[in-house]
């Protein structure tokens, strides 16, 4: 083990002064105050007028042997072992003698019983770990009815008083599915959502950003801003760098925002591929003018799905049924990719985006371009990266490592004091951690009907950037400017040590949004 790793196990992170004394805190529920949505009742009788809670000083102390489950789902997200640290510590203060338990592999372990008991030892091995190691993950939904019976049976089987869930929209979902269903059958066991996803598109008003974001965007804008050093130097190369985020672009977004490349697309914005082609090969070439044949371009993951034309040719080739306009720009792509859109399929039989090569096709597209345009004569040598997976098992930065400890506090109390249906939210979280505060949010809340295969669902919505937003604003007041200045920041690994301008940084757009100007 090297010495890093032996300080960020050692590292405790800051309790806030609302929950430091967990025996001494209980839950008080106020009323709803959620538009009325009749379908959204009806499918939701039991959990949908309930309020929000608050977290206040109890008159009395309160303790109380608790069983506990938990099971990380979806794609990993720096600060996932901190949840469960936060809850075991929880555990250990309320009552020593409380049972953890992790189910394996994610969501299935639940329904197929796959799960062990948790240890201090076990505690003690990843706190302010990256990863989800300590239990895996997986993208199970549970849905079916026979799954929700199995998961249910797993839960009164371990007599747990909690399921914890540690996932994204989809997971928190499933987890008011759930919490909705055990009710209805008499299970006990409450069900907690915690907001996870590196992607940033689980948020709202109560939700200020999910775990994981801040620690995944500090990784790629370390390596952005490398390779922009690297350009400097070199100066021969166009590096158009790929980002993950599945829908929304707020990964770019919070990128573009500390490393200032010379373009950064942003999904939301709805810009079609001949256009986005159009403005690389103006860039390009107008550099190419000043003696610049390199440069730094982000590239959302989720871009593909916001041009107009390609959105129709994905629903298309998901339906299995392609129109001629489809298969003209299905043609004018290059080979690898129109591989890559019929031969990879994610498990649920749909287009497998996060493994088209966005960078490759429009690196071949600007090629194309480039070499109609008689005005330009320079040398165009371009780099796809793609960083996605070297961001979501990082260590945790100090913001998310203490975020996820209180996530799990929350998740704790929230068991103990008999909330369900309800997901952990931190709030005031640009304030010092001593004052930040705390509610448990009804998920239904957050719900909305959106149609899915044919059908009306009920389901958390996406948030995706906001183009009236302060952070869009701000990066749109600037983004002209990069593109011929070279205004690179570097903005250097996460930092543990050293005073808390420098350890406690919170995300730009987190900070942005209190600033609310351009
Ligand atoms: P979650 O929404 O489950 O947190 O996952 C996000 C994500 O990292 C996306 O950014 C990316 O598109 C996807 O997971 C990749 O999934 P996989 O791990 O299955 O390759």
């Amino acid at each position: 083990m090297n010495i890093l790793q032996k300080q960020r196990l050692s590292f405790r992170a800051l309790i806030p002064k609302g929950i430091k004394k967990l025996r001494e805190v209980s839950l008080l529920q106020i009323p709803n105050q959620h538009k009325e949505n009749s379908i959204l009742e009806s499918l939701f009788p039991l959990t949908y007028s309930q309020g929000c809670y608050h977290f206040v000083p109890s008159p009395t102390k309160i303790s109380g042997k608790l069983r506990l489950g938990v099971f990380f789902s979806g794609g990993q997200a720096p600060g996932g072992h901190n949840v469960i640290a936060g809850i075991w510590d929880a555990l250990q203060e309320i009552d020593p003698e409380s049972m953890l338990c992790g189910f394996l592999g994610g969501p299935s372990g639940v329904v197929d019983a796959k799960y062990r008991e948790l240890r201090q030892i076990d505690i003690d091995q990843v706190r302010n770990m990256g990863g989800f190691d300590l239990l895996g993950s997986g993208r199970t939904k549970i849905e079916t009815p026979e799954q929700i019976s199995a998961a249910m049976e797993t839960c009164q089987h371990l007599r747990l008083d909690g399921l914890v869930v540690i996932g994204g929209d989809d997971s928190n979902t499933n987890a008011a599915i759930l919490a909705e269903a055990f009710l209805a059958k008499g299970c006990e066991t409450k069900v907690i959502g915690i907001p996870k996803t590196i992607d940033g598109d689980l948020q709202s008003e109560a939700i200020e950003i999910s775990f994981g974001f801040d620690s995944a965007c500090k990784t790629y804008s370390e390596l952005i801003g490398n390779i922009g050093r690297d350009a400097l130097s070199a100066k021969k190369y166009y590096h158009f760098i790929k980002l993950m985020g599945r829908s929304a672009s707020h990964i770019a977004l919070e990128c573009a925002i500390a490393t200032h490349p010379n373009l950064c697309f942003i999904g939301e914005e709805r810009k079609g591929l001949s256009l986005i082609v159009q403005e690389i090969a103006d860039l390009v070439e107008k550099r190419s003018h000043k003696g610049k044949e390199y440069g730094i371009i982000l590239i959302p993951e989720g871009l593909i799905e916001f041009m107009p034309e390609m959105k129709i040719l994905l629903d298309e080739l998901n339906r299995g049924e392609i129109s001629s306009s489809s298969q003209a720009v299905f043609e004018s792509l290059p080979e690898k990719i129109q591989k890559q859109l019929t031969q990879e399929k994610d498990p649920h039989g749909n287009v497998a985006l996060s493994q088209i090569e966005t960078e490759v096709l429009l690196i071949e597209k600007v090629k194309e371009e480039l070499k109609k345009r008689t005005s330009y004569k320079g040398k165009f040598s371009p780099v796809p990266h793609f960083f996605g997976y070297e961001g979501r098992a990082c260590y945790p930065s100090n913001f998310d490592a203490t975020y996820c400890t209180v996530l799990g506090r929350l998740a704790a109390l929230a068991v103990r004091d008999g909330a369900t249906g309800v997901i952990a939210s931190v709030q005031h979280l640009t304030d010092p951690v001593e004052n930040w505060d705390f509610r448990l949010i009804p998920l239904v809340e957050m719900m909305h009907l959106e149609e899915r295969k044919g059908k009306q669902k009920p389901v958390i919505k996406k948030t995706l950037v906001d183009l009236e937003g302060a952070s869009f604003r701000w990066f749109a007041a600037r983004r002209k400017e990069w593109e011929l200045a070279d205004d690179y920041q570097n903005p250097g690994p996460i930092q543990f040590f050293g005073g808390a301008d420098l350890t406690d940084t919170v995300p730009e757009q987190l900070r942005l949004r209190l600033l609310r100007m351009p």
